[in-house]
């Protein structure tokens, strides 16, 4: 991997710890990043023209694959005519029908820059529409690195053990209220107390930033009549799970309608995307409409809103969220009976194109807790065998991975084949 340690060690110099996104920089995992030159379907290729098998598409935009012919000539085309215009667009219109024909609850959105100022947003609107100051969010979860959301956070925060962020005033972070995720009852007593000071919760309706954990029965919808009976916002932050475990998201999936969605990843195709939406009344209160004042000079971008809408296009095409939950499930079950065989503990989840699994005897994991106990030393050691085996899985017990619609059976059984070896040697 020599291309990618000089480059390393150079990018050492210009960005803290090497790199523009702190999870890349494999603080968790020891070792140096590969430097990707190339992707084609679900293969990367780095500097050194090593391939690998690639799960981590790009944290999730990549869920056709890298390179999609579709969406390349979606973004080539609409490049030639200019990359910004700094005004209203055709496409911005046509990416928000498709994005509300799938989600109906977004009968309004905003399009931004990325998950952050999706959920930034998302919480500033609550607070303007409700007049109220409190927000819940649940531990282990993570929406970005605004202030108000860097409170016991997941992912890269989770994984440098800082899920507090330094920074945030003392005075904003205790209005950011935390419990445990799948915890209905610690939310039914804090509102019993609080509820009418708390503008909204947000959720992720899957937890990916702690690992991927589902809601058990009956939380969202428990969440729903704690919103509704107290007069606070619902959002969901569906940036992962929007267009990656089900055409209509987690909300189509469990059937929970919140009352604000927040989108990213997928619905850029690996542009810079972001969106909120949801209430017709909430969405009103947004600039220049009303008093919640929010802008961005490149939202609605129409090179990201051409990718986009070349992504959403190409994800609608006849069962392919049924196929891409097929190769899914394909790797969680094998690696489920490898792991079995090699008496390690092992437990793996997934749901359309994410998944993903905690060194843990202890079975099934559904929150931060059980997250934290797994064996990191085991997750490490078998993450760094895959790499060296050309699979690339996220660096952090802390993330879920993705499969692409590009991923065939065969991508699948060589990975379970490198998964054995692995395991066989923790
Ligand atoms: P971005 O600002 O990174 O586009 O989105 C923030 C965000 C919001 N909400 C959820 C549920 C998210 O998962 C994210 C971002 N996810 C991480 C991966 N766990 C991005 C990868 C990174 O931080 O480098």
């Amino acid at each position: 991997m020599q291309r990618s340690e000089q480059l390393f060690q150079q990018a050492q110099k210009l960005f803290p710890g090497g790199v523009n996104s702190p999870v890349r920089a494999f603080g968790r995992v020891g070792g140096t990043p590969p430097y990707f030159k190339r992707g084609s379907g679900p293969y990367l290729f780095d500097e050194d023209d090593k391939q690998y098998i690639d799960y981590i598409g790009s944290w999730g935009p990549m869920v056709l694959g890298h390179a999609h012919p579709g969406v390349i000539k979606a973004v080539q085309d609409a490049a030639s005519d200019s990359l910004s215009f700094g005004a209203p667009t055709a496409v911005e219109t046509e990416l928000a029908l498709k994005i509300q024909q799938h989600l109906p609850s977004m009968q309004m959105m905003r399009m931004v820059s990325s998950g952050t100022e999706a959920t930034m947003s998302a919480i500033r609107l609550a607070r303007g529409f409700t007049g109220r100051d409190k927000i819940l969010k649940f531990e282990g979860c993570y929406h970005g690195h605004s202030d108000s959301l860097l409170v016991k956070a997941g992912s890269g925060a989770l994984t440098m053990g800082e899920p507090d962020s330094a920074g945030v005033p003392t005075d904003l972070a205790k209005l950011t209220l935390t419990l445990p995720y799948n915890n209905l009852e610690a939310v039914e007593q804090l509102f019993a107390v609080d509820g009418s000071n708390i503008a909204a919760i947000i959720v992720e309706p899957i937890a990916g930033n702690m690992g991927m954990i589902c809601p058990v029965p009956g939380f969202l919808e428990g969440l729903r009549v704690i919103c509704d009976q107290h007069g606070a916002v619902l959002i969901f932050d569906e940036v992962m799970t929007g267009f990656r475990v089900h055409i209509g998201g987690a909300q189509g999936l469990y059937k929970v309608r919140p009352d604000l969605t927040t989108l990213g990843k997928v619905i850029g195709g690996g542009l810079p995307v972001g969106a909120f939406g949801g209430r017709t009344d909430i969405m009103q209160c947004i600039a220049p409409l009303g008093p919640v004042y929010q802008a961005g000079t490149l939202s609605g971008n129409p090179i990201a809103m051409a990718s986009g809408l070349a992504t959403l296009t190409a994800l609608e095409a006849p069962d392919f969220f049924q196929n891409l939950h097929a190769m899914t499930h394909r790797l969680t079950e094998g690696l489920s009976s490898l792991a079995e065989s090699a008496g390690i503990g092992l437990s793996t989840v997934g749901q359309g194109g994410m998944f993903g699994f905690f060194f843990s005897g202890q079975g099934p994991v559904s929150n931060f807790e059980a997250v934290m106990a797994g064996d990191a030393d085991q997750f490490n050691r078998f993450f760094h065998s895959m790499l060296d085996q050309g699979v690339y899985l996220a660096p952090s017990p802390f993330e879920s991975g993705f499969v692409s619609a590009s991923h065939t059976s065969e991508d699948i059984d060589r990975t379970l084949e490198k998964a054995e070896r692995a395991l066989q040697s923790l």
